[in-house]
């Protein structure tokens, strides 16, 4: 391709991925799927690795972090960013109301247009002729950092404006946040990898804008919404705030599709109850509602007292983080055994719901966060999931708080507790046939809604059958009887031929959802469907070998072992033939073979930055000709496929003698 063909192809290809953004990120109507958009970058960074003198520095390649800084340079706003004032109650906001007539001399309903409240971190953003050319904290509102490297691997913003009338200089302020989603897969994959957590998505969205390295930040699952204006130099601003949004929207930028114009005090209340009724449902973090006076003249005249403007105010919702006193620490068995500690608190409000229980995930956490009962302790609660202990306040001790020791016998069936070597949790000794708590729990998951699905079978009835021995395993739910279950209390003759049937109906399932029911450790619902379509029966599942099983996509060495362990122990192999013979059936599955595995039975580990490829490029590419991806280094590891700034993980190649192949040697190997 000549520079002058390449030039031509850059040009359609930047303006087709800026259009796609555009139609995913803001509209939210994708045109094209994923895997297509993939290409079209792909086919650009490709061009852009031969002619390098045609990369810029706001074409869509550049989102994946460049070159790490040694510290934040400081940011002056010109014009301060400004905070808001907060207003917890319906009092508060109708004297707000007040002294914006007041002030505005007026006794005509003012219109607001009303916001959700973002919880994540202000930012401003400068685009100069339509470019996208620096990205500032807001720090004390006067002085911020500046991020604009880390800001520019945001997917969702756009680093080129599009439409017309762009002013040559434009200045975009919004809320960078984490969606839950990423949130909860950034914990947990810190979790494993042992790094550290973040309490709530808007310390993670922080901590991520103040890393040094821009690839960490590329690796962080940031978004972005516009809310207003700071500077805009040749820009004849329309007569109204939600015009602005508008335009935002349509120059490109992502804007809440929540946001609505409201009349007087009354809309902006009733805003804010439709909102706190949507928060659980929202994706992403909101700690109350913004309301803001429409009409931007009427904003001018209005003006700011200290930092805040007179014309906007903040509807809070009711703190979710709250403070009480852990009264008390009870272990929990789980179906695999583990104990988890469940806090015990003096009842408290968070958010509108009394809490008076709570998770303390595991018993190295307890410690690691030393907390003793009879502590004041931070309990955070979001959406729909259950409270968590976030933290301890030390400085509240009195001296009398008491540590919290390891259990050493299991609380539902006594035998003594153990804790394996490289394991957090702490487990009971018993199998899963001798300790009641573990069979209830088992059990309990076999019925759930996303394994077997039999409905009507809920957590207290299993506990309740448990404990009357009526069931001592999930097998044994398929013989009950209509006469068996009137016994129970509170179960009428209906009822029980109700459950009967459903447990009838559950019969006939699928593979992935019986795999998954089974409830082998560290095998969730991706997992099971995984390897249900891998290897398409149960019965070559049970065959499958450590090896055969890492072949599946996101099997590793430890899941492998488990799923065989569990495979291979006698007492699951008749618990397998009990269920069948009682009538449980599924059909197989189709076995997915990939079209061209040439690298099949090879497992790559892959580590730095590449000139050509992103890691998740490579890691696709050559799980497409069958090879396997891992995390880690090991003597299974076919090749360290090692591009610049390779850390730990060439080092420990080199120790154990694995190949290192360069992004060259890397080329030939996908082209071979
Ligand atoms: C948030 N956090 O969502 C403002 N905000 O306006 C919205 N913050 C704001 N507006 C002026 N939607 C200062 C702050």
């Amino acid at each position: 391709m000549s520079i002058k063909v390449a030039r031509q192809r850059l040009k359609t290809l930047v303006a087709d991925l800026e259009e796609h953004s555009y139609r995913y990120y803001v509209l939210d109507d994708p045109e094209i799927p994923d895997a297509q958009f993939d290409a079209l970058l792909h086919e650009l960074i490709e061009i852009e690795s031969k002619y390098p003198e045609l990369v810029s520095a706001n074409s869509p390649s550049q989102r994946v972090g460049g070159q790490p800084l040694d510290k934040f340079t400081q940011v002056k706003h010109e014009l301060p960013m400004l905070s808001l004032n907060n207003a917890f109650d319906a009092d508060t906001m109708h004297a707000f109301g007040e002294r914006v007539l007041d002030r505005l001399q007026t006794e005509q309903e003012i219109e607001y247009v009303a916001e959700p409240k973002l919880d994540g971190l202000a930012i401003s953003i400068i685009y100069q002729q339509g470019e996208y050319h620096q990205a500032a904290t807001r720090g004390d509102g006067t002085t911020g950092e500046d991020v604009t490297l880390n800001v520019r691997t945001i997917d969702a913003l756009p680093l080129r404006l599009r439409g017309k009338n762009i002013p040559p200089r434009l200045e975009v302020r919004g809320e960078i946040y984490m969606p839950l989603v990423g949130f909860d897969a950034y914990n947990k994959q810190a979790e494993k990898n042992g790094e550290k957590t973040f309490a709530n998505p808007r310390n993670a969205a922080a901590g991520s804008l103040r890393q040094l390295d821009p690839a960490i930040a590329a690796s962080r699952p940031l978004a972005i919404f516009a809310y207003s204006v700071g500077v805009s130099d040749g820009w004849d601003m329309p007569a109204t705030h939600y015009e602005v949004l508008q335009q935002l929207q349509a120059w490109g930028l992502p804007v809440s599709s929540l946001i609505k114009r409201v009349q007087g005090i009354s809309g902006c209340l009733n805003y804010y109850e439709e909102i706190a009724e949507q928060r659980a449902k929202l994706p992403y973090d909101i700690d109350g509602v913004v309301l803001k006076v429409n009409d931007l003249q009427q904003q001018e005249q209005l003006g700011f007292v200290s930092r805040a403007p007179r014309w906007a105010i903040a509807q809070k919702f009711p703190a979710q983080e709250v403070v009480t006193k852990l009264l008390e620490v009870e272990f929990q068995v789980g179906r695999t055994g583990a104990l988890t500690p469940v806090a015990r608190l003096e009842p408290v409000s968070v958010g509108g719901v009394t809490v008076s229980n709570a998770t303390l995930h595991n018993m190295d956490e307890l410690q690691r966060k030393d907390i003793r009962v009879g502590d004041q302790v931070v309990i955070r609660r979001a959406g729909d999931v259950i409270p968590q202990v976030t933290g301890v306040i030390a400085s509240k001790r009195s001296g009398k708080e008491k540590p919290i020791p390891a259990p050493t016998t299991c609380p539902a069936c006594g035998s003594d507790t153990i804790q394996p070597e490289d394991e957090v949790e702490i487990r009971c000794s018993a199998s899963a046939y001798e300790c009641d708590g573990q069979r209830a729990e088992a059990i309990k998951h076999f019925a759930a809604r996303r394994a077997l699905d039999v409905s009507g079978l809920g957590n207290k009835l299993v506990e309740q059958l448990v404990s009357e021995g009526l069931i001592k395993s999930c097998v044994d739910l398929f013989h009950l009887t209509t006469e068996q279950l009137v016994t129970l209390e509170r179960m009428g003759e209906k009822s029980a031929a109700n459950l009967v049937n459903a447990l009838e109906q559950a019969k006939h399932t699928t593979l992935p959802r019986f795999i998954y029911a089974l409830g082998i450790h560290e095998v969730g619902e991706a997992t099971a469907l995984g390897v249900a379509q891998h290897f398409g029966s149960l019965q070559k599942l049970q065959q499958a070998t450590t090896e055969q099983l890492e072949e599946v996509d996101d099997v590793g060495p430890v899941v492998a072992k488990n799923i065989q362990e569990y495979f291979s122990l006698e007492s699951n192999q008749e618990l397998i033939t009990a269920l069948q013979s009682a009538g449980l059936e599924w059909p197989d599955l189709e076995v997915l073979e990939p079209e061209n595995a040439s690298l099949a039975g090879n497992t790559y580990v892959i580590t730095g930055k590449f000139s050509e490829l992103t890691r998740n490029e490579i890691k696709a590419s050559l799980q497409s000709l069958g090879a396997k991806v891992a995390g880690s280094v090991s003597s299974k590891t076919t090749a360290l496929i090692a591009g610049e700034k390779a850390g730990s993980k060439l080092s420990k190649a080199n120790d154990l003698g694995i190949p290192v192949y360069d992004e060259q040697q890397l080329n030939k190997l996908l082209d071979s």
